[in-house]
């Protein structure tokens, strides 16, 4: 190959791969596909504002290229300096203007809709949520729930979430329900959501975060009416200890090994001060992924997170961060799992 044809052809291969990623069918995080009110209002600004900036880009390289291609110099005797000029008043003043009335126009709908998306709705469902390295706490302060990763709400009714972070500074972001919100250690920081319709809406964490940014992932799960009583009803209830079998055995292991850090409301309540924030595993069995979401609650992978979490996950269990490797043994897990499973 030429070697003056190489940057083309990066070129060409950059675009095909951008091209190519942008057009996965299956994108269950894709923006551009809004699923409830408040995407929607941002994805109405969008549109309009994309298409603006592509005619101003078609114009713009539009010019450079005719400009470039009118008048290059046209082979090896082609040696005429092309007339200088300097400063064109009437183009100055026309380039000055134009964008900044663009700016102003788009301004209007821009003010509007960052004013709308961020009031607070009525009657809405209030979450307290902490971004915290890996993982997402959800807390629900008026029915006295706190789970993990997953976060219920109920479909066709706003959703107020009040974001902050246990550690350094996380970004709560569910693309088909609203736009990202920072959560900053010490401060709180509104945001609403809303889905339409039913449904699993995945989410992560967009502000890097360390080791494992990539696996802070959250799913929202959106329910109808019958199905989001049922949710807040069974997760007001909490599970009675188990008191025979690998499960009764799971539950003192669990004593010995992890009650240090997780809770489990009505059987282990009394963390360490000390410890890291851990994820409340009172309904873990009843949550579809862990650890981030990047896990299916399975057996299997309860028992392979259980062997070495660190391995499992990227973690800095010395820094005082994630689940450390407690060098449990293959009995243990096998009972602590039979523990896990009982917690509906
Ligand atoms: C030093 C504190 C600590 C100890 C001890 C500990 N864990 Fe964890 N555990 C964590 C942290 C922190 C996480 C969150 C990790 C992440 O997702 O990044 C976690 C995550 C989990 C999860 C996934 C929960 C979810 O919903 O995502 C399970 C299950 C779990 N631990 C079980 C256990 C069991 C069983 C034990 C005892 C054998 C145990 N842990 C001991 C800190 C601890
Ligand atoms: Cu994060």
């Amino acid at each position: 190959m030429p070697a003056r044809r190489r940057p083309l052809q990066l070129l060409a291969g950059t675009a095909a791969l951008l091209f190519a990623t942008g057009c996965a069918a299956d994108a269950p995080m894709d923006a551009l596909d809004p699923a409830g009110p408040y995407a929607q209002d941002i994805h109405n600004l969008f549109v309009p504002v994309f298409w603006v900036a592509v005619a101003v880009f078609v114009l713009v390289e539009g010019a450079i290229i005719f400009a470039a291609i009118r008048f290059r110099r046209r082979g090896p005797d082609d040696t005429a300096v092309p007339e200088q000029v300097h400063g064109n008043t009437r183009l100055e003043i026309g380039w000055t203007i134009v964008p900044a009335l663009i700016l102003a126009v788009i301004a209007v709908p821009t003010v509007a809709t960052v004013m709308r998306i961020n009031a607070q709705p009525d009657d809405p469902v209030v979450v307290n949520v902490t971004g915290v390295q890996w993982w997402w706490q959800f807390e629900y302060p008026d029915e006295g729930i706190v789970t993990a990763n997953e976060l219920h709400v109920p479909a066709g009714r706003p959703v107020w979430l009040r974001i902050t972070s246990d550690d350094v500074i996380h970004s709560f972001w569910a693309p088909r329900l609203s736009g990202k919100r920072d959560a900053v250690p010490g401060r709180v920081h509104t945001w609403a959501i809303e889905a339409d319709e039913p449904g699993r809406y995945k989410g992560q964490c967009t502000e890097y975060c360390g080791l494992s940014h990539a696996n802070m992932r959250l799913v929202v799960v959106a329910h109808d009416e019958a199905g989001w009583d049922a949710w807040l009803a069974a997760m007001q209830q909490p599970p009675d200890p188990p008191t025979a079998g690998g499960a009764r055995e799971g539950y003192e292991l669990f004593g010995q090994f992890c009650a240090s850090c997780h809770q489990v409301d009505g059987q282990w309540e009394e963390v360490l001060p000390d410890s890291p924030l851990s994820p409340n595993l009172t309904h873990l069995a009843t949550r579809e992924c862990f650890a981030g979401c990047i896990f299916d609650m399975t057996r299997v992978e309860l028992e392979a997170w259980l062997r070495d979490p660190p391995g499992r996950k990227p973690m800095a269990p010395d820094d005082g961060r994630g689940m450390p490797n407690l060098g449990l043994t293959e009995a243990q897990i096998d009972a602590l799992v039979d523990y896990l499973e009982t917690l509906q």
